[in-house]
């Protein structure tokens, strides 16, 4: 079997079995894509690469009806008018578009059977999504006859956030340097430019933020925003928008001013004329994402100012442009007595207050990317706000490169979670929809390693995370096989045994390191590894002791009603549920309880053997992984074969590492 480095992630197309490649074969006999703007090209070039290695004919590719008729159509409505009267002699009933939106697209066999297998879309973006949902098809399914998909996005803006630094380092990163050489831009950009644009476009991700936003002082001066416009150019054809975070101290880093207050007229004018010169140079530019008050960034709590003000101020310089003001809410430490709680203190005041163009972007849970969190109380209490959910899909706090934790069921979990807001029923997803603009962001997990995010399997995060942005209500383990579909291909086995290995995979990390809502117990700075006992530093709310207040009587936060009372940002269903400890669902206990250590849950253990059997647990599952992964030996090229046996022995490496420190950390509170 050929050996393959990952560099083509799910897009080498080469994973169907001769009986599938006839099959195929004869739908891509004849491909008809009328048109040449910038997108069709490159949707006519993915096709020849995908069709000779689908369906082992050449690739006929056709930009105008020859005489021979196509077997398949892609088209937008302006140009199939022409083209169906032609082909079909007005015995189809083919309706304009319009409905499908700028991004929708819908697939169909029109025509007497067999039928020609038509992609529509009413514009070229749609088209793009269309192009590459069918190429999906052709290698997860087996019948192409009587099809008729329609499909519009759940989120208009699916946002990768870069946490990619100039000087070439990815914060959280585990996959080598920065994709973006900045150096070699604007004149000699990489070639992996485009297939970054490619695999984001497959999946629907329709937005970029090429910064982090804890190194943004310099990406404003011109000859960066020069690079980034080359980038911008590439990026174009696959619909995919440029963003970038900035510093809110820009007018006194870059524009020599004294204050950076937002109420300060010169300031307000320094971003006017800024974001003016943006848009001369990258014409199609995205907006702003600003990390601010929050970590050391500066924010407009240095002049007195509430955030509303700051990201409106803002917002107004983008406002003329249809750009968007990105706002995180990841802000904690001013003067609660619960980090939990910090952002819906923060922000639940400005509610109503900010203008149209900002949005307030959340994490998914209250405290950062734990292994589990319960879903962020922002969610639902801000009725006139905008909000994106941030996920992370770099590992930071979950084995980071080398551990195989599939996230889907993670994202899924609180994309479904009930909030009550506007009574039983109002899901994060649901809330996330009703925005008037509706969007969601992830951490991206990319690098410049050849396979992109570190090891051959973390590239299925990237990929579920534009598909659940996409349609909020895909099944994970759908997502999972289609992944494995098109990466590892389609043998019974194979799929079987990867679909198992990566469906188990979260809840074994949360056994192994955060059982029954423990949570932050990691080692500090670099946060791979347990340290439970971290109770230094510069503050109280880095410590792992703040967390999960062990001590001789039990274990866990006390966020009830009796204690931080962060229970109460939550609707009343969910917070008298959260409230009470028979009722918590138990994922979540030690979250918002002090539990006591000889208190039984409904295993009928206690706190401490439940502890035990669980951390336990965690190891034997990663064991179990490991056992399931080598019955592959053979059956999947020998490369990629041992580069994951090899990631996964360090993964039981550390998850017994997480075993024995946090058992005997925790169990040490019981004795004596
Ligand atoms: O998760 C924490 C990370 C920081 C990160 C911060 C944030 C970009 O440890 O590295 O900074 O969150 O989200 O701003």
């Amino acid at each position: 079997m050929k050996n393959k480095n990952g560099y083509e992630l799910w897009m080498a197309y080469d994973t169907l079995n001769s009986r599938q490649k006839a099959k195929t074969g004869q739908v891509l006999k004849h491909i008809l894509v009328p048109g040449s703007t910038g997108i069709i090209k490159e949707i006519i070039s993915e096709l020849e690469r995908a069709v000779p290695l689908l369906s082992a004919s050449k690739v006929s590719v056709y930009r105008k009806l020859s005489k021979e008729l196509p077997t398949c159509i892609i088209g937008t409505t302006a140009s199939l008018k022409t083209v169906y009267s032609d082909v079909f002699k007005n015995s189809i009933d083919f309706k304009p578009g319009k409905e499908l939106g700028r991004e929708g697209y819908r697939i169909i066999n029109r025509g007497k059977s067999p039928g020609i297998l038509c992609v529509e879309a009413d514009k070229d973006e749609g088209l793009l999504y269309g192009a590459f949902t069918l190429l999906r098809i052709l290698q997860t399914r087996d019948d192409f006859s009587s099809m008729n998909i329609i499909e519009k996005p759940c989120l208009q803006y699916r946002m990768l956030n870069h946490w990619d630094n100039f000087d070439g380092s990815v914060e959280r990163g585990y996959a080598g340097k920065s994709l973006w050489k900045w150096d070699e831009l604007p004149d000699t950009p990489d070639k992996r430019y485009r297939d970054y644009a490619r695999a984001c476009a497959s999946i629907g991700i329709n937005c970029t933020i090429l910064n982090n936003v804890n190194d943004a002082q310099q990406v404003l001066k011109k000859e960066y925003l020069v690079k980034a416009a080359a980038l911008a150019a590439i990026f174009k054809n696959y619909n995919l928008k440029v963003f970038l975070s900035v510093n809110f101290a820009s007018p006194v880093i870059l524009g020599k001013l004294n204050t950076a207050d937002p109420l300060d007229d010169k300031v307000k004018e320094w971003w006017k004329n800024k974001v003016r010169e943006i848009y001369e140079i990258i014409p199609d530019f995205g907006g702003f994402l600003v990390k601010a008050d929050s970590e050391g960034q500066p924010g407009p709590f240095s002049y007195n100012r509430s955030h509303a003000e700051g990201a409106n101020m803002l917002a107004d310089s983008l406002a003329p442009y249809g750009g968007l003001l990105i706002w995180r809410a990841f802000v904690y430490g001013h003067g609660e007595n619960d980090r939990a709680k910090s952002a819906y203190t923060s922000f639940t005041p400005s509610d109503g207050k900010m203008y149209g163009n900002v949005i307030l972007q959340v994490k998914n849970g209250p405290v950062d990317f734990q292994p589990r969190e319960p879903v962020h109380p922002l969610f639902g209490a801000l009725k006139k706000t905008n909000i994106f959910m941030e996920l992370q899909i770099t590992q930071e706090y979950l084995g980071q490169g080398n551990h195989i934790v599939y996230l889907a069921p993670m994202w899924k979990e609180i994309l479904d979670f009930d909030t009550f807001a506007k009574g039983s029923g109002t899901t994060v997803a649901s809330l996330l929809g009703d925005n008037s603009k509706t969007g969601i962001a992830g951490i991206a997990n990319t690098g410049d390693k050849i396979n992109w995010c570190g090891s051959h399997i973390h590239p299925a995060n990237w990929y579920a995370f534009g598909r659940l942005a996409w349609d909020t209500s895909l099944k994970p383990e759908e997502i999972a096989r289609e992944w494995i579909c098109c990466t590892f291909g389609t043998k019974r086995e194979v799929m079987e045994i990867l679909l198992q290995i990566m469906m188990e995979s979260w809840e074994a990390c949360i056994d192994y390191m955060t059982p029954l809502g423990l949570h932050h117990i990691m080692k500090e700075g670099h946060h791979y590894g347990p340290d439970p006992g971290f109770d230094k530093g510069e503050r109280e709310d880095w410590r792992s002791t703040y967390y999960h207040r062990a001590d001789r009587k039990g274990l866990g936060f006390d966020r009830t009603r009796n204690g931080s009372a962060a229970c109460d940002q939550y609707y009343p269903e969910v917070a008298d549920q959260f409230n009470d400890p028979v009722k918590c669902p138990e994922k979540y206990l030690l979250w918002f309880h002090h539990i006591p250590w000889d208190y039984t849950l409904s295993s009928g253990r206690i706190l401490k053997d439940e502890l035990i059997f669980r951390y336990k647990r965690g190891v034997q599952k990663v064991e179990g992984i490991i056992e399931l992964w080598k019955k592959l030996e053979g059956k999947i090229d020998d490369l990629r074969y041992r580069e994951i046996l090899e990631k996964l022995e360090i993964q039981l490496k550390d998850a017994r590492e997480w075993e024995d420190v946090c058992i005997s950390y925790f169990t040490g509170f019981t004795e004596g």
